[in-house]
């Protein structure tokens, strides 16, 4: 059954379905089963595409393994140009994808459209990457010699993503792995096939205006048994993947089994420290995008607050006031800054982590209620919640996904740090502080634990220039700028001897 036209969801059917043709994406027809494409926006299935199994994904990684044989050898910043014009491709379609985004993920417009721009903007560190991955030479202990190194192509990179950033993690990904002469095959999240299948019909248009073969690229719709296939895949050089902390304690051990690489990104328990000098101003507003914006269903979300003892009162009381007046509803509408959460589950996950919290002696001073929108009773929205916790309990350890923020207090800088780090999860942090001392330490190797330590900014909203991704049950994986791109090429080290002579390495003698 599909939604009857004059309802939501007739509306939003219309509404993908004419972005999906203005893109040129063609959504395969599905036979029976296959999965249902369900909006947050309604919690009502839209339309069905087909679901890959175990055959399809095979058939898949073969392909882009075949295509790696030709791809490899074409010059980087061919490559380049292909990337570049992926990138022009979604600044067209900027808007039409951020629409699929919206639907399918339910971001607010500005963020969807944000996303894409992430998009474009990977592209753009890409292409200047084509001309750029080299290796270095090293002086040789050897007359006549000379030692260097070389980064050539992986392989196939294997792309598992999340709902959450249905298009932007597998750009960074991507964009990175074709400049490295790698393919991909991409398996995104179950509830985003259509944004997927519109950013790889852009990709495969980019990829055949420049005469290359579309199995450079692919994307597998399906569920797990299509993950779990790429997975075991010997074929798949590199397994990049976004979930959950049980998602990557489940993929890294096969990679590893068979000698494959893997690059994680998994759960995120973001804290941020506000210290007494701290602009409060300032912090309030930082606080509130990075713990409410996306219906705190990002990795980097801000889930613990750690303040001192001298400002929390204060600051909880102008949080509270801006989080009562957060405009809470539907996504596209203008002014609305909080989405619904991606559905019914994720929103008894956060009911009942309240629950806990209050069992823990923890006080909601705002939020964290059901809430009704107009017209869309089966959607799971939300009002974002602010919670003072007595200590750091369970339920403060865990990352439950959706807008919750727990207090802390501390009263000196190494108990916040140790509060700050006693969690399993280490992607990203925050110090709200004008004391350069207070700063400097946070950043230091004594300070915050995580792969991303921000000065007075949230949590949330990293740029593409820097690696992206954190330490302990987060991962350890990088992703985007840097040199995130070594991972996705193998390293070869080269010693030619242009003498006439054979000396050997560390003096040896033979014969
Ligand atoms: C994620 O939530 O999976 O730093 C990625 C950010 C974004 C990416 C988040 N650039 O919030």
């Amino acid at each position: 059954t599909t939604p009857a036209a004059g309802t939501l969801g007739g509306e939003l059917r219309d509404a993908a379905l004419a972005a999906l043709s203005r893109i040129g994406a063609e959504v395969p027809a599905a036979g029976d089963g296959g999965l249902p494409v369900v909006s947050p926006l309604t919690g009502e299935a839209l339309l069905t595409v087909p679901e890959a199994g175990r055959a399809e994904v095979d058939a898949a990684i073969s392909a882009a393994a075949e295509a790696f044989r030709t791809w490899r050898s074409v010059p980087g910043p061919v490559r380049g140009g292909v990337v570049r014009r992926l990138g022009e491709l979604l600044t067209e379609h900027k808007a039409d994808l951020a629409e699929l985004v919206t639907i399918e993920a339910g971001k607010i417009t500005s963020e969807a459209l944000g996303e894409v721009q992430e998009m474009i903007d990977v592209c753009d560190y890409a292409v200047g990457l084509s001309r750029s991955l080299g290796g270095r030479t090293m002086p040789s202990e050897r007359p006549g010699h000379r030692l260097m190194e070389q980064w050539h192509p992986l392989g196939v990179v294997g792309v598992v993503s999340a709902f959450n950033f249905p298009v932007a993690v597998w750009s960074w990904n991507t964009a990175v792995a074709l400049v490295c002469g790698d393919t991909v095959v991409w398996k995104p999240s179950e509830k985003t096939p259509l944004s997927a299948l519109a950013s790889n019909a852009l990709l495969r248009r980019a990829l055949v205006e420049a005469g290359f073969p579309e199995a450079v690229s692919t994307v597998v719709l399906g569920a797990r048994e299509a993950g779990e296939a790429l997975v075991a895949d010997r074929q798949v050089a590199l397994l990049s993947a976004t979930g959950s902390e049980r998602m990557g304690q489940q993929v890294a051990p096969v990679v590893a089994g068979r000698g494959g690489r893997y690059l994680l990104e998994l759960g995120g328990n973001n804290a941020a420290v506000v210290a007494p000098s701290a602009d409060l101003d300032l912090a309030v507003r930082g606080i509130v995008f990075a713990a409410a914006g996306t219906a705190g269903q990002r990795c980097t979300s801000l889930r613990r607050l750690i303040v001192h003892s001298s400002v929390v009162d204060d600051l909880v009381g102008r949080l509270r006031s801006v989080y009562a007046g957060l405009p809470v509803g539907d996504p596209r509408a203008d002014g609305t800054l909080v989405g619904p959460l991606t559905d019914a589950g994720a929103r008894a996950r956060m009911l009942a982590a309240l629950e806990e919290a209050r069992a823990d002696g923890g006080t909601v001073v705002v939020g964290g209620e059901a809430v009704d929108v107009d017209g869309a009773p089966g959607a799971a929205y939300v009002s974002p919640a602010l919670v003072r916790m007595p200590a750091q309990t369970d339920v403060v350890r865990r990352e439950t996904f959706a807008p919750i923020l727990y207090v802390l207090t501390y009263d000196t800088l190494e108990e916040a740090i140790e509060l700050h780090n006693d969690v399993p999860q280490g992607l990203s942090s925050a110090i709200f502080t004008l004391d350069v001392r207070e700063a400097e330490t946070f950043l230091s190797e004594v300070g915050s634990d995580c792969g991303i330590v921000n000065v007075n900014i949230g949590t949330s909203g990293a740029e593409i220039g820097g690696a992206f991704g954190g330490e302990k049950s987060t991962g350890g994986g990088r992703e985007s700028g840097s040199d995130s791109w070594k991972q996705y090429m193998r390293r070869v080290t080269n010693t030619v001897n242009y003498s006439t002579e054979l000396p050997l390495a560390q003096g040896v003698n033979f014969g």
